[in-house]
């Protein structure tokens, strides 16, 4: 057999042609809406961005034919990867492209630094060709350098210059596109006639708002996750002896283990939001998990699945505040740096931190301890994905379930795995909404650059209708911010969508937990990503979101 390059799906998808809303496909007109306020603290939003606050609410909707004078564009893949990027960029050119054949497209490489050190390339119809509706974000590479120094905005506008770049597409998260606003800002300051551009990328899920439905990236990462924990509780319920302990990726956000216990079913699953709510402490997140397991073992049920939010941690009061107090502590601390032992740098922070926090810092496993000192991103934030919490509760699991076997409370058998799904579902192939969702953010992001607008996110909206009827646009990213504490100091940012309590999903998942935990079988097993087939089969939207518009 001759060797192979691609997989039969690569070369089905290479030819996929994403569903396009009625809006674009033809000529468009503009539609300006109401003016827009910021969601929070709108006087000193207002100061920080006087060319680009306050801007309408923009929508295309099909119009009649005009000239496009040429535009020559920059696009930037920022922070981690999520489904779909590459179709932002196929959206993207083939927009540009039919605005005006003339029209370029450059790609920054390996993120925001990109543009600050000229690390460029022509993005050609070769090249694009070869990403359409492809996972990953390695047609330019990505990366977490943040834009905030004066310095990195001139670097880009001299690089803009040169290229005779117009406007600059920044596709990335609330920390991004946060950054995209600052940029817009300033570049429209100081008329250097660079627009920026937002699109909201992130598997987390928590970049939305009445104006964004939901960020690119976690239907995908989600129904990856989904198959996987419908496969990991199939073997559970046939081998009947492991417990199952899953941490999924998401930040502080518990969007998608909520999305994945939606889809899965699964006995437990912690939501972050939930437990802050509740003031909970850590040993009663663990009573909490104990009890079911001990119910489970009495009707012979010594198995199941406990599904973590990643960001659990920051969530629990007492450890908000340890990583708040480490958060200003570290930021910047040559000190603390230039210890070399873990046990120093743990002496250090004990001796630093308020009695309390320095209290809850000593009772915790020296590898958690550890993992919380570890470098922040370059956002400020903690890297979450590196803490591993659900090692830290199958361990005061055990401990606890061992009391009560002494005390003869249980009588069950405890035997746990953990898991850390993450990364395995960053990069895979776009599901068809995520590949469909994705091509009509690019898509949009061509016509408001042609617009001539900067400061604006990219929007396609009605997402649980068929992509036809999606509705497409721009929100000014202003209208997204509220003030923020960073590296401990107040700074403008998009606000994080957080899973909401009385939200329909939550609310769902509530309604139904206590059935998942106790029934000998309500597992759901969601199999793989179909790309090809029937339509309720192949092109539903998540749970949450179908929750949300319900
Ligand atoms: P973004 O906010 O950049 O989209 O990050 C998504 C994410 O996958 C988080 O869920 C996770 O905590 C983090 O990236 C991991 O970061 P890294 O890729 O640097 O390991």
């Amino acid at each position: 057999m001759k060797s192979m390059t691609k997989s039969p799906l690569q070369i089905a998808r290479a030819t996929y042609q994403p569903k396009l809303p009625n809006a674009l496909k033809g000529n468009v007109v503009l539609k300006e809406g109401a003016a827009t306020e910021s969601v929070a603290d709108q006087a000193d939003i207002k100061n920080l961005f006087p060319n680009t606050y306050g801007m309408p609410l923009i929508t295309f909707e099909p119009g009649a034919a005009t000239t496009h004078p040429v535009v020559n564009v920059g696009v930037i893949l920022s922070g981690g990867q999520a489904p779909g990027g590459h179709n932002v960029i196929c959206g993207l050119f083939d927009g540009l492209k039919t605005l005006n054949p003339q029209n370029k497209l450059y790609g920054f490489l390996g993120g925001p630094s990109g543009l600050v050190d000229h690390q460029y390339i022509e993005l050609t119809k070769e090249i694009v060709d070869e990403y359409r509706n492809t996972g990953g974000f390695d047609i330019i590479g990505s990366g977490r350098t943040k834009l905030e120094e004066t310095e990195q905005y001139e670097k880009g506008a001299v690089i803009c210059k040169e290229l005779g770049i117009n406007a600059i597409v920044i596709i990335g998260g609330d920390d991004s596109n946060t950054n995209a606003c600052v940029l817009a800002e300033y570049y429209a300051q100081n008329k250097k006639g660079i627009q920026v551009i937002g699109c909201p990328k992130t598997i987390d899920g928590d970049l939305k708002n009445e104006m964004i439905e939901t960020s690119f990236g976690f239907d995908t990462a989600c129904k990856v996750y989904s198959e996987l924990i419908g496969n990991i509780q199939r073997d559970a319920n046939s081998a009947k002896k492991y417990w199952h302990f899953i941490r999924l990726m998401g930040r502080s956000a518990s969007h998608i283990a909520l999305e994945c216990a939606l889809q899965s079913q699964p006995n437990i699953c912690i939501i972050s939001e939930e437990v802050e709510s509740k003031n909970m402490t850590l040993n009663e997140i663990v009573d909490d998990i104990v009890k079911v397991i001990v119910n489970r073992a009495e009707h012979g049920l010594n198995f199941g699945t406990v599904l973590i939010p990643e960001g659990l941690i920051e969530f629990i009061p007492a450890m908000k505040k340890l990583i708040s107090e480490l958060n200003d502590l570290l930021a910047h601390n040559e000190d603390f740096n230039a210890l070399e032992t873990d046990d120093e740098k743990r002496q250090y922070v004990k001796g630093m931190l308020s009695h309390e926090s320095s209290q809850v810092y000593r009772d915790l496993p020296k590898g958690i301890a550890r993992q919380l000192t570890l470098d922040r991103d370059p956002h400020g934030n903690v890297q979450v994905s590196l803490i591993e919490t659900e090692k830290l509760l199958i361990e005061m699991v055990a401990k606890r379930l061992a009391q009560l076997k002494a005390e003869g409370k249980y009588k069950g058998k405890f035997s746990a795995i953990n898991h850390f799904f993450g990364y395995e579902g960053r990069c895979a192939i776009p599901s068809n909404f995520d590949a469909d969702y994705t091509y009509s953010l690019g898509y949009t992001a061509s016509l408001l650059i042609s617009a001539g607008r900067t400061g604006y996110m990219s929007s396609v909206r009605n997402l649980t209708t068929s992509a036809t009827e999606w509705i497409v646009g721009g929100v000014p990213i202003t209208m997204m911010m509220n003030m923020e504490k960073r590296h401990g100091k107040m700074k403008p940012v998009i606000q994080k969508a957080l899973v909401e309590l009385d939200g329909a999903p939550f609310k769902y998942f509530e309604a139904h937990r206590e059935s998942w935990a106790d029934e000998k079988q309500s597992y759901i097993y969601p199999g793989p990503i179909q790309y090809y087939g029937p339509s309720e089969v192949c092109d539903l939207p998540t749970k949450t979101l179908m929750l949300e518009k319900e």
